[in-house]
C-alpha cells in the first residue's frame, strides 16, 4: 500500500532532541556498559520496568499540560464489558485477550481493501505520545498518555471513496479471548462509528500505547480508537474490522439505549444525561471525596472540533 500522508506537524518539528535518541541504541548502550539483567527501576506512577517500550515521539500541540493519571489507575479501572462488567474485572480477565497475531480487515466503499495484519497496519505510522483528558459518560474522567498515531493517516491508506461518508470500526468476536460476549450483556461484537470528517480530524487518534508501552489488554490492545472530545464509549477497543459505509453506522450504546445514547456523543455539560447530570466530573485518582470538576464543552477541544458541527443542534445530534 502507498505511503500515507505525513502527519501535519512532523514529529522532526515537535520533538526535543532528548527525544529523538534511539531507545534501541539507549538498550544497546546499556547492554555495552554491562548492565545486563538490571531492568531499570519503575518510576512512581509509571509503567512497570516489565511493560514493553514502545519508540515514540511527543506531541504538545495536541497534549494538555494537566498531571496524567497514574498507569496504574488507567489499566486498573476500566470499561470493556467483554472482559466483565466491573471496572476491576478487565485488567483481571485482561489474559484472555492474546493480541498477537492479529488481524485487521478493511471493506466497504474504499479502492484498497483485504485483510492486513497488525504489523501491516502499523508500520507505516511513526508513534506520537499524546496526553488527552478522557471523559467517560459516566462523569468520571482521566488525563492519559497514549502512544498512537492519526486515524485519518491510516484511512487515506485505503483511499476511500466519495460514497464513504462515515467509518464504522468493530472489536474482535471470540467468546475465547472476550469470554463475557457470552453472555447478553450488549449486542456483540461491539461497534462503533464515525462521520469521516470527524474521523479525518487529526486529534482522532489509533492508539497502541499508554505511558510509551505497549497497550495492555484491558485497555484494548492491540489498537484501539480515542476521539477525545467525545465521551468514552465511542473509543472501541481491539479493533478487528473497519469498514467505509455510506449510511450512518450503528453504535453499540446507541442500539442498546437509544434514549440515553446517541451517535454524536460530543462532551456536553449543557445536556444531561436522562438519569444524571453531565455539567461535572469525578477525576480519578483524586480521591473519592476531591470536589468534582467543570465538564467542558466537547471536553476542552472546542477550539479544534466545534466547527464540525456548525448549525447542528447538539441537544438533537447527542
Ligand atoms: N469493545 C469495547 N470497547 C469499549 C468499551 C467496551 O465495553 N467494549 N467500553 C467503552 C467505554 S464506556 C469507555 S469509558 C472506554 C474505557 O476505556 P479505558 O478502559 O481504556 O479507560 O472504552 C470504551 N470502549
Ligand atoms: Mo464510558
Amino acid at each position: 500500500m502507498p505511503r500515507s500522508r505525513r502527519p501535519s506537524i512532523l514529529p522532526s518539528e515537535i520533538t526535543p532532541p532528548e527525544v529523538f535518541f534511539n531507545r534501541r541504541q539507549a538498550i544497546a548502550a546499556a547492554l555495552a556498559a554491562g548492565a545486563v539483567g538490571l531492568a531499570r527501576a519503575a518510576e512512581p506512577g509509571g509503567p512497570p520496568a516489565t511493560a514493553g517500550k514502545l519508540e515514540y515521539s511527543r506531541n504538545p500541540r495536541y497534549s494538555t499540560d494537566e498531571t496524567p493519571n497514574s498507569y496504574e489507575d488507567i489499566t486498573s479501572y476500566n470499561n470493556f464489558y467483554e472482559l466483565g462488567t466491573d471496572k476491576s474485572d478487565p485488567k483481571t480477565n485482561a489474559h484472555y485477550l492474546r493480541p498477537r497475531p492479529w488481524n485487521v480487515t478493511v471493506d466497504g466503499e474504499a479502492e484498497v481493501k483485504g485483510t492486513f495484519t497488525i504489523e501491516d497496519i502499523l508500520k507505516p505510522h511513526p508513534l506520537e505520545e499524546r496526553v488527552y483528558r478522557f471523559r467517560c459518560v459516566e462523569a468520571w474522567s482521566m488525563v492519559v498518555p497514549w502512544v498512537g498515531f492519526p486515524l485519518g493517516d491510516l484511512l487515506k491508506r485505503f483511499k476511500p471513496t466519495s460514497r464513504a461518508k462515515y467509518v464504522q470500526l468493530t472489536t474482535l468476536k471470540d467468546t475465547k479471548q472476550l469470554p463475557w460476549q457470552r453472555y447478553p450483556i450488549l449486542e456483540w461484537p461491539y461497534v462503533e462509528g464515525l462521520r469521516m470528517d470527524e474521523a479525518m480530524h487529526p486529534l482522532t487518534l489509533m492508539v497502541t500505547g499508554v505511558y510509551g508501552t505497549v497497550l495492555p489488554a484491558q485497555n484494548g490492545a492491540p489498537l484501539r480508537l480515542i476521539v477525545p472530545w467525545k465521551y468514552g464509549f465511542k473509543s472501541v477497543k481491539s479493533i478487528v474490522r473497519i469498514s467505509f459505509v455510506e449510511r450512518q453506522p450503528v453504535n453499540t450504546w446507541n442500539a442498546a439505549t437509544p434514549r440515553e445514547y446517541g451517535f454524536y456523543a460530543n462532551v456536553n455539560p449543557a445536556v444531561d444525561h436522562p438519569r444524571w447530570s453531565q455539567a461535572k466530573e469525578r477525576r480519578i485518582g483524586a480521591g473519592f471525596l476531591a470536589r468534582r470538576i467543570d465538564t467542558l464543552p466537547f471536553n476542552g477541544y472546542a477550539d479544534d472540533v466545534a466547527g464540525l458541527y456548525k448549525g447542528m443542534d447538539l441537544r438533537r445530534f447527542f
